[in-house]
């Protein structure tokens, strides 16, 4: 009987700082790459796939580079702040886990890390030192998480806390530049197969843990990126590198669409960055953008050769630009992307439901 009551006490602390908060979902937790990164990455001491130096976060509060790879907010915390949060829960790393989620403030986490990929050698160098976390690490954190919650709200109350919680994952196009840069030889359709199956599996971890609520992006145009466009002859975007982004895009459609009829309450939007991302670079005009093909700050052709470091080129018309660096867009193309994810009535850019719809559902 106490456990019930302490259940309800809980249940009740969440209610009132669901309504204070004017947040949609009880929490969000977010898994995948560098489109998704706040500063994972920092804390792995040897990482080459970090953002926490200048100019990154040029726009952000106090012009601070939190590990973000972009010049403000990425795409991840704009979708948050639509849905009533500041922006995206902290990295796992920054957070005292058993401390965290027993806090009335627990808003979720975020795992995502710079680099890494839905296969474990996506994003490795040759080095001992570890680069990237790998989504199935990242699910292996959730899983922690998962006991943390366990022992904080019982099984009962984590059923309904996860059930009702979003899941945010962005993920796929470092495989996939992996797979093209290192000319191997598995055929095309093969190596998408593989990653769904690696996708699959992780979707179906989560759905064991609890989750419910599923926010899936999948790979943008990144035959597009400035620093792809280095490698085309005339400075277009690299056709093979964005036909694996709309293959990869079909093969998630079938696998999400079979585990929503495998599990009856599942809720899911897949947001199709790809045409969302062709569309502007089409039409940059219909958006107020003047540069889709040079990045704002990095170095070489296109900007695309470097990263953006101290001592990078830098535009000053920043929100002019669809490209931040050589691989990710500026906060102006990242709002435009959580915007349209958000509230697009619009099945070729997210199906079935947007994220509004999702996060009432
Ligand atoms: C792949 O092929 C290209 C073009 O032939 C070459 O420049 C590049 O070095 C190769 N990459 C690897 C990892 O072998
Ligand atoms: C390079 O870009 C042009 C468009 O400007 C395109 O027609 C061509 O197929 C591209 N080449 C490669 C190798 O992707
Ligand atoms: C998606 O979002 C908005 C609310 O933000 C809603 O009014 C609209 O009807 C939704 N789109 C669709 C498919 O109906």
């Amino acid at each position: 009987m106490a456990k019930g009551l302490v259940f309800l006490v809980l249940s009740l602390a969440l209610v009132v700082v669901f309504h204070s908060a004017n947040a949609q979902v009880p929490s969000i937790f977010i898994l995948g790459d560098s489109t998704a990164d706040v500063g994972t990455n920092n804390f792995l001491p040897g990482s080459t796939a970090r953002a926490d130096f200048p100019h990154n976060g040029i726009d952000f509060p106090n012009k601070r580079p939190t590990g973000r790879f972009s010049n403000g907010l990425n795409s991840a915390d704009l979708l948050a702040k639509l849905m009533g949060y500041k922006r995206s829960p902290p990295p796992f790393f920054s957070l005292n886990i058993a401390y965290a989620v027993k806090k009335s403030s627990f808003r979720g986490i975020n795992f995502a890390s710079g680099g890494s990929g839905l296969l474990d050698v996506t994003g490795q160098t040759m080095s001992n030192q570890r680069n990237v976390v790998p989504l199935s690490e990242q699910i292996q954190q959730f899983s922690n998480v998962h006991g943390k919650l366990m022992a904080t709200m019982g099984p009962a109350g984590t059923e309904n806390f996860l059930s009702k919680s979003l899941f945010f994952i962005s993920i796929g196009s470092n495989d996939i530049f992996g797979y093209y840069h290192s000319n191997s030889t598995i055929p095309k359709q093969e190596f998408i197969s593989t990653l769904g199956l690696a996708y699959e599996k992780y979707l179906r971890a989560l759905l064991n843990l609890g989750a419910r609520k599923f926010g899936i992006i999948s790979v943008p145009p990144i035959g597009c990126c400035p620093s792809q466009r280095i490698y085309n002859a005339t400075g277009g975007c690299l056709d093979e590198l964005n036909e694996h982004a709309r293959a990869f895009y079909v093969t998630m459609e079938t696998l999400i669409y079979k585990l929503s009829t495998e599990y009856k309450d599942m809720k899911y939007s897949l947001g199709n960055t790809y045409e969302m991302t062709i569309n502007v670079i089409d039409n940059p005009a219909l958006f107020n953008f003047k540069e889709v093909k040079t990045a704002c700050c990095g170095g070489g052709k296109f900007n695309g050769e470097s990263f953006c470091e101290p001592n990078a080129n830098l535009c000053s018309k920043r929100h002019q630009y669809l490209f931040w660096d050589l691989f990710h867009p500026t906060q102006t193309a990242s709002k435009l992307a959580a915007v349209t994810l958000y509230s697009s009535g619009e099945q070729r850019f997210v199906s079935p439901i947007n994220f509004s719809q999702l996060a009432a559902a």
